[in-house]
């Protein structure tokens, strides 16, 4: 078998399993053999600036953006002698419109278009950049509140070769940046990406190499590869344009793109062939469910049901139990660690102050305005840092406990409730619940800082020097000024404990919110995780009691065998290497 007839042993699967994601991935598998052209879809949350950023290296404003959800559809630019613009309607015969921004802002999310019944919209463009085949594809942002265009760039993703993916500088990779990177990008085998901080502008150059910094780690552990990151700005290179400045950023950007065409290229084989995988797996589980469907009858489901139902009542105050001891348990362990910790950190700055009062030759007044609280700041600093360490290790055990007291209370339990012939639950059905494939592990450190450097981040609290200067200088308005040396030396001494004990009183306080907030974030993680699961579940047995229901069985159990037997045929062939046509 080569690789067009395995695609289209599938496809008649797919087809009689009418397994529409199954079918839309053979159809852009099938499409990507017969095109030329190199598909590189732009992505990122909305207003991201990712149609700015197309607007800006093609040197047109045509694509509309604005700071409230703007594209609503699926652009796909392309290369044309003469430049048009049509609209690809689901239904109905495509329709010319003017190339013009306004005419985009028609299809636009506040455009008197119903973007609904669009499948895309394709402007063609006389422009060098897109001449050697380069297709560009504009997306809607993937956390818009309006699911079904965020569904349209979860569909587009099977049918392109590449990605640009547009973080913001401001707060790069957030978590649901990364779920989407995970379950959706890498899902479709789209490997060769490149990551952006737009709006690049709007950091100083300090920091840009902060952001670009946390960034790459970020990217780096999540993806296990080295990140290819680099800075645009829009509005910069519009600035250049107008001072007719070649732009070195969007040089930059195309010989980037230049890369991921080549990498695209060279992986274009392997990317086929885990696609076809991936098919085979959806199939096999759409069969499996089908299979469980036959064996077991709708009396049997329905006791499941009833089963499951009411062993999830009986285990709701066992988890509400484990969410207050969270709270009880792991936060205020660390809590009081960190408030012992304060405490020691007190004492030793007052020994250590005192004793440089006790000996300080020179003037006081300058040591006390000027280099105490940079010396107080800077122990707060080293102490942040040091303790950032525990916290780090503390709160990676604690979520490693979390996660297995779960998963003996209630994941086993729950699926226990099903039986030994616990039902299949097809991967396009528990997917498209988000969390389902993930450990309660993997989802509860998504809420917490990545590295002992985002610890220490969060317990220097910007402006702290301030706050210690502040109390200084109230101090020494009260010592009386002009008084003898000694008297001085002995009013300072006397305040400084009071003193210490305010500052370090204040930083305890704030950090315990940022320790309360990860700890309430955790919480809620869990909770919506566990929801999930129960619903999940429930959904799993319900999907079964539909089809179980059905007057006639879908499918004769030998064309089942028919088709798992056929699956097996091409994934074999697969797994050994498969010659490309
Ligand atoms: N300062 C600055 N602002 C920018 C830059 N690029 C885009 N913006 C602004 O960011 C906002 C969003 O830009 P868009 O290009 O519409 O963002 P988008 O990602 O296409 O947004 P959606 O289509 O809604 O998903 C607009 O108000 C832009 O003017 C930039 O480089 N610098
Ligand atoms: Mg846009």
């Amino acid at each position: 078998m080569n690789i067009e007839q395995i695609t289209d042993k599938l496809v008649e699967i797919s087809e009689r399993l009418q397994h529409r994601a199954a079918i839309n991935l053979l159809a852009s598998i099938e499409d990507a053999r017969k095109r030329n052209t190199f598909h590189v879809a732009v992505l990122g949350e909305f207003n991201r600036g990712k149609s700015s950023l197309i607007n800006a290296i093609l040197g047109r404003t045509l694509l509309p953006a604005d700071v409230l959800p703007m594209t609503a559809c699926l652009h796909v630019l392309e290369y044309g002698r003469e430049e048009t613009c049509t609209i690809v309607w689901k239904n109905r015969p495509a329709q010319t419109i003017p190339l013009t921004q306004e005419a985009l802002k028609s299809v636009g999310a506040d455009g008197e278009v119903d973007v609904t019944q669009i499948q895309f919209v394709v402007i063609r463009l006389n422009h060098p950049l897109l001449q050697n085949g380069l297709t560009l594809l504009d997306t809607p942002g993937v956390n818009d509140v309006e699911a079904s265009r965020v569904e349209m760039t979860y569909q587009v993703l099977p049918h392109c070769d590449a990605a640009i993916f547009l973080l913001d500088a401001a707060a790069p990779l957030t978590k649901s940046e990364a779920d989407f990177l995970q379950n959706k990008v890498l899902h479709y085998q789209i490997e060769s990406l490149l990551f952006v901080l737009s709006k690049a502008d709007r950091l100083d150059e300090e920091e840009l190499e902060e952001a670009m910094e946390g960034a790459s780690e970020r990217i780096h552990q999540l993806l296990n590869q080295e990140a290819h990151l680099v800075p645009f700005s829009a509005n910069r290179v519009w600035q250049e344009r107008a001072n007719q400045v070649e732009s070195a950023e969007v040089n930059r950007l195309f010989e980037r793109i230049q890369i991921l065409r080549e990498q695209a290229r060279q992986s274009f084989g392997k990317r086929q062939v885990s696609n076809l995988q991936l098919v085979c797996q959806m199939l096999n589980e759409q069969l499996a469910f089908e299979q469980t469907v036959q064996q077991l009858n709708h009396t049997k489901l329905v006791e499941y049901e009833k089963a499951l139902y009411s062993r999830r009542v009986e285990l709701e105050s066992a988890f509400t139990l484990l969410l207050a001891s969270m709270d009880k348990v792991g936060r205020e362990t660390l809590e009081q660690m960190f408030r012992a910790s304060c405490t020691r950190l007190k004492e030793k700055l007052v020994e250590d102050i005192s004793y440089q009062l006790q000996i300080m030759e020179g003037d006081l007044e300058k040591y006390w305005n000027k280099n105490l609280p940079l010396q107080i700041e800077r122990a707060i600093k080293q102490f942040a840092e040091e303790k950032a360490v525990e916290i780090k290790s503390y709160l990676d055990r604690f979520c490693q406990h979390v996660s297995s007291e779960y998963h003996r209370q209630f994941r086993i339990e729950l699926l226990l409730t099903l039986g030994s012939d616990s039902l299949q639950m097809p991967q396009w059905a528990s997917a498209s619940k988000g969390r389902g494939q993930h450990t309660v592990h993997q989802v509860m450190e998504q809420v917490l800082p990545v590295t002992i450097g985002m610890v220490a981040g969060n317990l220097i609290l910007p402006g702290i020097g301030t706050i210690v200067g502040g109390a200084l200088a109230s101090v020494i308005t009260t010592v009386v000024r002009g008084n003898q040396k000694e008297q001085m030396r002995e009013a300072l001494m006397e305040q400084v404990p009071d003193l210490v004990h305010g500052v370090i009183t204040h930083y305890q306080r704030e950090v315990e919110k940022t320790i309360e907030q990860w700890f309430v974030q955790m919480i809620a993680t869990l909770e919506s995780y566990h929801r999930e699961q129960e619903e999940q579940l429930l959904a799993t047995v319900q999907q079964h009691k539909d089809a179980a229901s059905a007057p006639v069985p879908a499918f004769e159990q030998r064309e089942l065998d028919n088709y798992r037997q056929m699956i097996e045929e091409c994934e074999q062939t697969l797994k050994r290497g498969v010659q490309h046509v």
